[in-house]
């Protein structure tokens, strides 16, 4: 079975962030880099379903042969549609009781910015967490204000479920995410904005690696 979320990192790709590369080219470089997990995130507004439905064919195909975890945000049709590993859901997307009747043991998300929020996605069977946005951030519309690592300190001290930090992270502030307890880290902008995507995840790693090593030593 498909792991509910690996631990590393977690990429994302909406190409609006992504210098003019397309999707499919940016997810091949960030496979090529090592993300464990790579979620595919377009609006209707951005791209028709047809398109979005094509590029996810693509990626499908990267990721399975990588042997990375693929996530479809929001429409549960394309994830069933393509095969992906799991779907990705905002507070206001489908229930996730009826989605689970509908997804099976496909792997569900659900992101989360408050612990009632984190706690109702557990109860209702959701098989990660997002929590965030841990840092201010331009990239999604009408979130909430920081969250700050306070609430990260909170999710891995009380929710027994894999969660992945999001939000503002970036090279700068990496260290401190992981040392507050994110064995999961997403990026959006940091990498996708990039120039050279293969180096910057590839410096990302070794800060998320040293980072874990220290911890561990302390133990
Ligand atoms: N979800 P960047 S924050 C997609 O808090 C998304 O649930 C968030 O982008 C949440 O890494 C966010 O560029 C955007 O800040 C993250």
């Amino acid at each position: 079975m498909t792991a509910r979320l690996n631990p590393g990192i977690y990429g994302i790709l909406t190409e609006k962030f992504s210098r003019g590369r397309s999707n499919i080219q940016v997810a091949q470089e960030m496979v090529n880099a090592g993300v464990t997990t790579l979620q595919y995130r377009e609006k209707p507004a951005s791209k028709s379903m047809g398109e979005m439905y094509k590029e996810c064919v693509a990626i499908r195909q990267i990721t399975r042969d990588a042997g990375v975890t693929f996530i479809v945000n929001d429409h549960a049709d394309l994830a069933l549609m393509v095969e992906a590993d799991g779907i990705h859901t905002g507070q206001d997307d489908l229930p996730l009781r009826p989605l689970r009747k509908l997804v099976g043991d496909m792997i569900i998300g659900r992101s989360t910015h408050s612990l009632d929020q984190a706690r109702q996605a557990v109860l209702e069977g959701a098989d990660y967490i997002g929590v965030g946005p841990i840092f201010t951030t331009q990239t999604k519309e009408g979130v909430c204000d920081a969250v700050g690592l306070a609430y990260l300190d909170h999710v891995a001290a009380n929710i027994a479920i894999p969660f992945v930090a999001i939000g503002g992270i970036k090279a700068h502030n990496l260290g401190q995410v992981v040392s507050h307890g994110a064995r999961t880290v997403c990026m959006i902008t940091e990498i996708i904005g990039a120039e050279d995507i293969k180096a910057t995840i590839q410096g990302l790693q070794t800060i998320y690696k040293d980072t874990s090593a220290k911890l561990y030593q302390a133990l």
